[in-house]
């Protein structure tokens, strides 16, 4: 296969030829999903132009509310989704509930799990954000109610996972476990282009990527995690760099083509209520699925994330993702601490 010029939809085609179970309905509902990203993608390049701020929850002239850009993007989703006839559910970042596909449309047995902009504080300095997603095939049969049991499911379950990141480019990056494939939108042509075939992630890495502001909220292995990082105790015998954009997408972007490791780790400003900030099912899971793909790691310092059995939607858990070799070392500081 040329790589130059291949859309999205020839890939996924492609991809799906090789695969015995193929139906076609897999790359319907990438094509629905890949739509949607599009109107997100244009509204996000306005976002400036509106109103300064753009879409600031206030009320406008006619007397209607004027969207956020996150809420906006979620209804796009949800909107076309559930069209789609391909789904038979969905979950949100923005939702607290599951979101059903009502009867008066085709229903399917995938289910998607979407943060639909992701790092929208980010939103207002022009600094880049996504939209991540997570697809799953439901477990109960199809003449039966889809469950929240059907949504709770190890990310090793997952069948396809990746996001879209609004940036100096819009980017497309995903997996169905054969590999990690970036694809970079041309505007002039309205169609995403294979940019990034078969993505790994460098085995070591020279950058860390940590809200560190929170160390005093820290434990001490995690202390001892951030330090090694800063130290020269490694095979380089240098700091690694720090680099911290605030925004998941962007930084674990980074982390999977420059390499390094990107922590979210579980911490103790409430403290009775140790955890982690990022979730499980619409942000950390996918994200592991990616790194996996691509030769990396993911764990909570402990587990593979990929394992973790979720009990609720909107679970919440510590995250350490990027090279094989500093998400190793993470997990033997835990272990020497366990
Ligand atoms: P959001 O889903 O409310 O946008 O929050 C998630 C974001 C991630 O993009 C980013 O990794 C993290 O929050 C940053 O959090 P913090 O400001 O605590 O460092
Ligand atoms: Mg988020």
């Amino acid at each position: 296969m040329a790589y130059s010029q291949v859309t999205v939809t020839e890939h996924l085609l492609y991809h799906q030829q090789q695969s015995p179970q193929a139906t076609g309905r897999f790359t319907n509902l990438f094509n629905d999903l890949i739509l949607a990203a599009k109107i997100i993608s244009r509204e996000v390049n306005k976002a400036g132009l509106v109103d300064v701020l753009g879409f600031t929850g206030d009320v406008n002239v006619q007397g209607e509310r004027v969207k956020k850009l996150d809420e906006y993007a979620n209804d796009i989703i949800i909107h076309r989704m559930e069209r789609a006839g391909v789904l038979c559910a969905m979950a949100s970042e923005e939702n607290a509930e599951m979101i059903v596909v009502p009867d008066k449309f085709k229903r399917g047995e995938y289910i998607l799990i979407f943060d639909p902009l992701d790092g929208s504080s980010n939103i207002d300095v022009n600094v880049n954000i996504g939209t991540i997603f997570s697809i799953l095939r439901r477990k109960s049969p199809a003449m039966q109610d889809v469950t929240l049991g059907d949504m709770l499911q190890a990310g090793v379950e997952q069948v396809g996972a990746g996001y879209f990141l609004y940036g100096t480019s819009t980017m497309l990056v995903y997996t169905t476990g054969q590999g990690v494939y970036g694809f970079t939108l041309d505007p002039s042509v309205g169609e995403f282009l294979l940019s990034h075939p078969d993505i790994r992630i460098p085995e070591q890495g020279k950058i860390y990527s940590v809200n560190e502001s929170y160390w005093n909220y820290w434990d001490e292995p995690t202390r001892e995690v951030v330090s090694w990082f800063k130290g020269v105790d490694n095979p380089r015998g240098k700091p690694h760099s720090l680099r911290y954009i605030g925004s998941l997408v962007a930084d674990f972007h980074r982390t999977l083509l420059y390499g390094g490791i990107f922590m979210y780790p579980m911490d103790y400003r409430d403290p009775k209520r140790p955890r982690g900030k990022l979730r499980l099912l619409c942000e950390a899971s996918p994200m592991a699925m990616l790194a996996e793909q691509a030769g990396g790691l993911a764990t909570d310092g402990t587990k593979r994330i990929m394992e973790i059995e979720p009990h609720e939607l909107h679970q919440r858990v510590p995250l350490f993702v990027g090279s094989e070799y500093d998400v190793r070392k993470v997990s033997e500081i835990y272990r020497k601490h366990a």
